[in-house]
């Protein structure tokens, strides 16, 4: 049923060239990662309503059992050079954010560099892959969740917890590939983030402003979590931040850095590889 009506949708949307749909998969990146090696098409995806082995950075688990959620991976073959390949992240979270509003009426928060919020907790995890000739991003979406693991319960919400209503998985999943399909192109067009694009409403506006002023933590205090505690946490929004310095967050560069700057009035660019971010 959601595969019939979707392929009328997903077809229409440029970015997207083949479809490949699962009740249940390990991980959609996994499978994603696999097709671009065997040689699959630029603008592969692939759709489960639900995971076992979900992924998310630094060897973490992403919770996608419900089969209430959308999880999803899109491949492609990018010109763009890699290293610009962490700014496709960013890129994804504002357009997922942008387009989950849309739907549902509310306002996305994103939490550099990969997640989008609601109500400061966590609604949308991005986990961008590159291989040599590639790239994978795999988008977990809660959507009609209703609840969640113990260790996750206090941090995790879905669109459903946080609005009463329950959304049509396919109208999600288009309207969100829509918007991915809009930034991406303007992004691979400019080949940086210094680009602008035309909003819903018409208006011209800047990736960097738009971006910015989605950001949960912008103008506000912020740890930044080295890898070495990050990598080693099952939860990041559980560290222990109080050995941490506090700096002011001022959104990112043109680099998709984050800029801080700490007590001493020094600033500094914050690179997305290997950290993790919460707010002072
Ligand atoms: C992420 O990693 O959030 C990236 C998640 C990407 C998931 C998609 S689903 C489709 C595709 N296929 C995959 O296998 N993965 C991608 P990270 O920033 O490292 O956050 C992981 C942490 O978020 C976990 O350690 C939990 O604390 C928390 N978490 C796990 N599941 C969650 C969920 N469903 N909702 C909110 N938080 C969750």
């Amino acid at each position: 049923m959601m595969r019939m009506r979707l392929n009328n949708t997903l077809f229409q949307i440029p970015i997207i060239n083949n479809v490949l749909y699962y009740d249940t998969i390990d991980s959609t990146n996994n499978k994603a990662k696999e097709l671009a090696k065997r040689g699959s098409v630029h603008g592969s995806l692939v759709v489960a309503k639900s995971q076992t082995a979900g992924r998310g950075r630094m060897g973490r688990s992403f919770s996608s059992a419900d089969n209430q959620g959308l999880y999803f991976s899109l491949m492609l073959r990018p010109n763009v050079s890699m290293n610009h390949l962490s700014s496709i992240t960013l890129v994804t979270a504002l357009a997922v954010s942008t387009a989950l509003d849309t739907i549902c009426n509310i306002n996305t928060t994103i939490k550099w560099p990969n997640d989008v919020y609601i109500n400061n907790k966590k609604a949308v995890g991005i986990l961008t892959e590159a291989g040599p000739d590639y790239v994978v991003i795999g988008i977990g979406i809660n959507v009609n969740t209703k609840e969640f693991p113990s260790d996750i319960s206090d941090t995790a919400t879905s669109l459903y917890l946080e609005t009463g209503m329950e959304y049509d998985l396919a109208i999600v999943l288009s309207t969100v590939l829509e918007s991915i399909n809009k930034l991406y192109h303007r992004f691979v067009s400019d080949n940086s983030l210094d680009f602008s694009y035309t909003n819903h409403l018409g208006a011209t506006i800047s990736f960097i402003e738009q971006y910015n002023s989605r950001l949960g933590s912008l103008n506000k205090q912020v740890y930044i979590i080295p890898y070495e505690l990050t990598k080693q946490a099952a939860n990041p929004a559980l560290i222990d931040t109080s050995e941490l310095e506090a700096m002011l967050c001022k959104g990112i560069d043109s680099a998709g850095c984050l800029i801080c700057i700490d007590s001493k009035g020094y600033t500094h660019q914050v690179n997305s590889g290997e950290v993790s971010l919460r707010l002072g």
